[in-house]
């Protein structure tokens, strides 16, 4: 008979999308953790099988449109003014920049388009040209996306109606950890956030950062928040701590390989229909790692040389990796594998 390891029930709670939902309790996720690793790859995948086609990847490609010179402090971030990482400040991108890029992105293979900046909040005066850049990406046919840091309902609306698609905000870490990572806004500023975004009617991109000296309760705590939001969100990207010189967080000691594994299988657990962004930190990750993520139920990457100031692996190398695990990148069509993949393939 198969073993399966008891874990704390989550409780039923009230659901707006007429699809029933859970309220985790953070000793349960912590139990999907403690999991035997076979056991817990096993449900996600499963679970991953149930909601998505298994062999396909979203592919989201990030451009900082605005760098460095933010008034946070951060402390995994390079772009605060609060630690001397070398980033040096420029100030918001002119919008045909920003569509040369989209439209780079687009050809390379990528469906969405992420725009961040380094701000604590966008300012009245960069509104009318975020509303430009949303507009224009939009009409390269990719979906948008935006990070701009603290949005006021009147924002996000103002967001909304020029066509956004998707905001990424993070809840970063635990409630019980953040404290050590930020000190110049609160967790419930970001849940603030959260609640204008869903509340103008954009979807939500909302994940953490593992590696930052947290606990695996505190893994475990993050879960939770993410997956008690109600609804969760739309997207949860995963990121491994990039751990970059002259941030506090420089010298964190990484998480152990399995364990990062572990939190993305949680993730695609806990909330089964969202897209688990394997994200911030492949740079250092190996293709097998990669493939056991994928295994996971992680659906996506951010795709491109580049995240936001830090280094991503070449949009050819995740190509490549594709053809050997035969992965599709969302919107390409199933097709038969051609000479040059199997020259990928036996590589
Ligand atoms: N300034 C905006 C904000 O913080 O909301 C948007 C950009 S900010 C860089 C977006 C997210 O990137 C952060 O919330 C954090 O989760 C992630 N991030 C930043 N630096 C990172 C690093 N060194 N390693 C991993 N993730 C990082
Ligand atoms: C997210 O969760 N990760 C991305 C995106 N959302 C904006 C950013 C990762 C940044 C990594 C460090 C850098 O390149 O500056
Ligand atoms: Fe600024 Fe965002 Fe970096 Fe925090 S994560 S320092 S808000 S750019």
């Amino acid at each position: 008979m198969p073993h399966v390891a008891s874990v704390p029930l989550p409780l039923p709670r009230r659901t707006h999308s007429g699809v029933p939902e859970t309220r985790w309790t953070v000793s349960a996720v912590e139990a999907l953790f403690e999991r035997p690793f076979m056991d817990l790859l096993h449900e996600a995948q499963q679970i991953h099988r149930a909601h998505f086609d298994p062999n396909e990847v979203q592919l989201s490609t990030l451009l900082s449109i605005k760098t460095g010179g933010c008034a946070e402090d951060c402390g995994y971030c390079p772009q605060s003014a609060h630690f001397d990482t070398g980033v040096e400040a420029s100030k918001l991108m002119p919008l045909d920049e920003v569509l040369e890029a989209a439209q780079n992105a687009k050809s390379q293979g990528a469906t969405r388009f992420c725009m961040g900046a380094a701000w604590r909040s966008p300012k009245e005066r960069d509104m009318a040209r975020l509303a430009e850049m949303i507009q224009g990406v939009r009409q390269l046919g990719l979906e948008t996306c935006m990070t701009l840091g603290m949005l006021d309902l009147a924002q996000a609306r103002q967001l909304k109606d020029a066509g956004l698609d998707y905001y990424n905000h993070n809840l970063d870490t635990s409630p019980d950890h953040y404290g050590a990572v930020i000190s110049t806004r609160t967790y419930q500023d970001r849940l603030d956030t959260l609640q204008h975004v869903r509340g103008a009617g954009i979807h939500v991109c909302c994940g953490g950062i593992v590696g930052m000296g947290e606990t695996r309760a505190q893994r475990a705590g993050l879960i939770a928040q993410l997956a008690n939001l109600n609804p969760y969100p739309e997207s949860v990207p995963i990121n491994n701590l990039v751990a970059v010189p002259g941030t506090p967080l420089a010298q964190a000691d990484p998480i152990d390989p399995f364990e990062f594994v572990r939190t993305i299988a949680v993730a695609r657990i806990t909330m089964p229909s969202t897209m688990v962004r394997l994200s911030a930190g492949r740079e250092r990750m190996d293709d097998a790692m990669q493939a056991l993520c994928f295994a996971a139920g992680a659906n996506s990457i951010f795709y491109g040389d580049r995240l936001l100031t830090t280094r991503n692996p070449q949009a050819e190398r995740d190509l490549q990796l594709f053809r050997r695990l035969g992965l599709r990148p969302q919107g390409e069509r199933p097709s038969v594998v051609s000479e040059d993949q199997r020259g990928g393939l036996s590589a």
